[in-house]
């Protein structure tokens, strides 16, 4: 778990600073289908930048494909509260401190 929220906390330090903002910049990046929440395959794709957000190689990234999926899936079950399969603004503001 500590892993997984370092993860996206990685992804989340490329926006703002205030939690609102920060969340509000996630989904403005990751949320492709516009529901203003991330499924699983939003949240994958978040993990997936995050796994090479340092890393110009892919091939040299922080996690392969299928640890980003256990990633993914981990994170899932761990941040959503309401078990809807999906994270909303309430349960990515949770991550923050
Ligand atoms: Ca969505
Ligand atoms: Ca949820």
């Amino acid at each position: 778990m500590t892993i997984v929220l370092a993860a996206i906390a990685i992804a989340l330090a490329a926006q703002p600073s205030d939690a609102e903002a920060q969340v509000n910049g996630v989904l403005n990046l990751f949320d492709g289908n516009g529901d203003r929440a991330l499924d699983g395959e939003e949240l994958f794709a978040l993990l997936s930048f995050t796994a090479t957000l340092n890393n110009e190689n892919p091939d040299n990234a922080t996690m392969d494909e299928a640890e980003v999926r256990a990633t993914a899936r981990t994170a899932m079950s761990v941040l959503d509260k309401d078990g809807n399969g999906k994270l909303d603004r309430d349960e990515l503001m949770a991550m923050h401190p």
